[in-house]
């Protein structure tokens, strides 16, 4: 049985070398020496090429390399009927744990007019409410949203939640589907972006929705750039509406020097860093998975192509 490994932009020796540690037997490939097509019965991509995957007549498994799956949706004809899994993982959550915790920390502390005070030598205490008065929404809760949500309330943060499906968190407040949307973005002083990129998702913190924040709201999109439009984004800064963007992901990765976003007031910028996949645990969750495929049973941390996550 051989791996063959698809992405621009990961290590491959540190995949390599996670696989040789604990799976001897697998043969892994990277990409474009495929070696012996008919052997590859396993794919680990994050962005492979226009109908790259349609040449292995045997695999038997879609790896993606991260917990998302819009590269691989978007950019491959798959398949028909292979299974696709994506990373599912303590330590990935835990990332992002840290960073949602970080940034709404910091919107709600206020640390970025600190920062524009302290550029102008300016000493002022502003008023500070208590996090039990802070209201911070969360878009997405899944994996990453509900560990997330659960942090935030932890420190004491008033946490509300949406999602495609109505959820259950204890101590969330949780609110379900389009109809609900504007209920929910009202009660959002602060909100956390953790939705996946879909056809449903796409565009979806827009003029409208932003309008829908209270004045002076603060975005954190841990997620993807696609699911922001960024116009829509710098006017909202730009006239106050919106007090300060905080964005991992950007339509464009890396966001171009030219791009308008960074010169937009009130904003911060991380280069896609919220969370990533470590190759070592990576490498034992899919190695997980492929040894479930050799015994012909159920997979871990499957994916829905009609879903898009
Ligand atoms: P999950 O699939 O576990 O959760 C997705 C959540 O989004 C679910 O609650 C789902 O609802 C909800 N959702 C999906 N579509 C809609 C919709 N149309 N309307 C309302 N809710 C919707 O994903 P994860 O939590 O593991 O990851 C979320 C995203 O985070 C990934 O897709 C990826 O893009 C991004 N990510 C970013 C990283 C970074 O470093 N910046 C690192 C890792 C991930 P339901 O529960 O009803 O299914
Ligand atoms: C992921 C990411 O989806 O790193 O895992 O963005």
């Amino acid at each position: 049985m051989s791996l063959i490994f698809c992405s621009r932009t990961d290590d491959p020796d540190e995949w390599r070398g996670a696989f040789a540690a604990i799976m001897p037997d697998l043969e892994f490939r990277v990409w474009p020496d495929v070696g012996d097509e008919g052997a590859v019965e396993i794919a680990l991509v994050w962005d492979p090429m226009q109908e790259q995957l349609l040449r292995f007549a045997n695999l038997r498994l879609i790896a993606s390399l991260g917990a998302g799956v819009d590269h691989l949706l978007a950019a491959t004809t798959l398949p028909p009927g292979v299974p696709m899994t994506r990373i599912v993982d303590a330590n990935l959550t835990q990332g992002m744990r840290e960073y949602v915790l970080l940034q709404t920390l910091y919107c709600h502390r206020q640390a970025p007019a600190y920062l524009a005070q302290q550029r102008a030598a300016d000493w002022r205490p502003l008023d500070q409410p208590f996090c039990q008065q802070r209201r911070v929404g969360i878009m997405g809760l899944g994996v990453l949203g509900a560990a997330a949500a659960e942090a935030l309330q932890d420190i004491g943060f008033l946490v509300t939640g949406w999602s495609r499906r109505q959820k259950e968190l204890p101590g969330v407040e949780c609110f379900a589907g389009l109809s609900r949307l504007d209920e929910f973005l009202a009660a959002s002083e602060i909100l956390v972006c953790l939705l996946p990129l879909t056809p449903d998702t796409e565009g979806i913190i827009n003029r409208r929705t932003l309008g829908a924040l209270p004045p002076g709201a603060c975005l954190i999109n841990g997620a993807r750039g696609g699911l922001v439009v960024e116009a829509d984004l710098i006017a909202a800064l730009e006239s106050g509406r919106l007090g300060h963007a905080v964005l991992d992901v950007t339509r464009e990765e890396p966001l171009p020097a030219d791009d308008a976003l960074w010169r937009a007031p009130n904003i911060t910028i991380t280069p896609h860093i919220a969370s990533i996949t470590n190759a070592r645990s990576g490498a034992e969750l899919v190695a997980d998975n492929i040894r479930r495929v050799r015994a012909g049973e159920a997979l871990l941390h499957t994916v829905d192509p009609d879903a898009g996550y």
